[in-house]
């Protein structure tokens, strides 16, 4: 990849040379080509900037010297990106999508930004992006080219022994905020490691990364959590005692869907009485999810002799189907499995598509030389 970029101040781009990209560049994966742009004027005093038609404050790069920049830089395969608090904001599927790309330029204003027939004009040489490294002002281009090459060199196959991962964890994965890291001491300036990272329950660690992943992400990025799993940070919660009418107030409602779809009453879940619940949840481990005090969403597992984890109960409130909650619970309900768990195992309708669908999709396969009750699927996957 060549990455080429037009200045005012080409000393920005120094850090270019430093370990992380410079790396690349070593490699021979990626080629900096840094370009004043005053050497593409020609008066005595090389001027970038005039005056904005129409007044106002501040001055504009004046499009001359960009228009031979752009000739002499850009063929065909060429991606322009202009840095702009008015371009679309810049984020990890934008770095990937770059990280494709064989030519970048990267036309770094200053002032009041570049006169509009620039960016008009450089359609003509190329793609041309308009990129916000976010909302709020820098004072040029630069170090928004610097962020966005940073982001992108990264994501280049062969770049820090990436080609083996071909993997990369995107920004936000399965929607939530990383959760805190910890290295020895094991106690510092009075601060301690919690105990459950030094446990050793697999298992348990799991269950309190993701739960300190939602609590930041609740805290700190709302916009990343969906809906159904904005409550207090804590969205999926053990079951007690006390959830139980709910719940089979939930079972049933979410039970008669599946007896319409397999044609079918025969169905635990629906003829189970509020004894039943109360007895299965002393037995299975149960987790709920509460949504402005409703409970909207549960799932239970249960570890069987064979080392299978045995997954049920699924059930999402009418209103909330569709919203992802069920795969969360799902996720969930696979994270908090004990070490000992060697396989997940649960059932569905025959006939119940969007279950089977969402099931396939988390990496469960239909087993159809396993024997399931009348009317019933099994489906099972390998615990990673
Ligand atoms: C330029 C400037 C007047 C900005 C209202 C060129 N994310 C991001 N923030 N700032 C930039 C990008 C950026 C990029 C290029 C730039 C800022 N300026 C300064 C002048 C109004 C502005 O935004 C000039």
């Amino acid at each position: 990849m060549i990455l080429d970029y037009v200045t005012i101040f080409p000393d920005f781009f120094a850090p270019l040379d430093l370990s992380l990209a410079g790396k690349a560049a070593d490699k021979g994966l990626v080629e900096f080509r840094v370009h004043d742009l005053r050497t593409h004027t020609h008066d005595r005093h090389h001027r970038v900037d005039d005056t904005p038609y129409g007044g106002g404050a501040g001055m504009v790069m004046k499009p001359e010297p960009w228009g031979e920049v752009l000739d002499e830089l850009t063929g065909p395969g060429t991606t322009i990106v202009f840095t702009t608090p008015s371009g679309e904001p810049f984020d990890q599927r934008l770095a990937e999508e770059l990280a494709t790309r064989e030519h970048l330029v990267f036309a770094c204003g200053r002032y009041e930004g570049i006169d509009q027939r620039v960016i008009d004009h450089a359609r003509e040489h190329g793609e041309v992006r308009e990129i916000s490294l976010g909302d709020y002002v820098l004072n040029g281009g630069e170090v928004a080219a610097l962020a966005i090459t940073e982001a992108v060199v990264r994501l280049i196959p062969g770049f820090m022994g990436n080609a083996e991962s071909l993997v990369e964890e995107s920004h936000a994965e399965g929607g939530l905020l990383e959760y805190p890291v910890y290295t020895k001491p094991p106690e510092w300036r009075g601060h301690e490691v919690p105990a459950v990272l030094r446990s050793g329950d697999h298992a348990k660690v799991a269950a309190w990364r993701h739960d300190q992943a939602v609590r930041r992400t609740a805290a700190r990025r709302p916009d990343l959590l969906h809906p159904s799993v904005l409550d207090d940070g804590s969205p999926i919660v053990r079951a007690v005692a006390g959830d139980a009418p709910e719940l089979l107030v939930l079972q049933r409602a979410c039970w008669v869907q599946e007896a319409l779809a397999n044609d079918s009453l025969d169905i635990p879940a629906l003829h189970e009485s509020y004894d039943d619940v109360v007895a299965w949840l002393r037995v299975w481990d149960t987790w709920v999810v509460r949504r402005a005090g409703r409970l909207v969403g549960a799932v239970r597992g249960r570890l069987e002799d064979d080392g299978a984890w045995d997954i049920g109960r699924i059930m999402v409130a009418p209103d909330l189907q569709g919203s992802g909650l069920g795969r969360v619970l799902l996720d969930h309900i696979q994270a908090v499995a004990p070490e000992r768990a060697t396989s997940y195992v649960l059932f569905t309708g025959v006939a119940s598509e969007r279950n089977q669908r969402m099931y396939k999709k988390a990496g469960f396969r239909l087993r159809g030389d396993l024997t399931a009750p009348p009317g019933a699927v099994v489906l099972t996957k390998r615990r990673a």
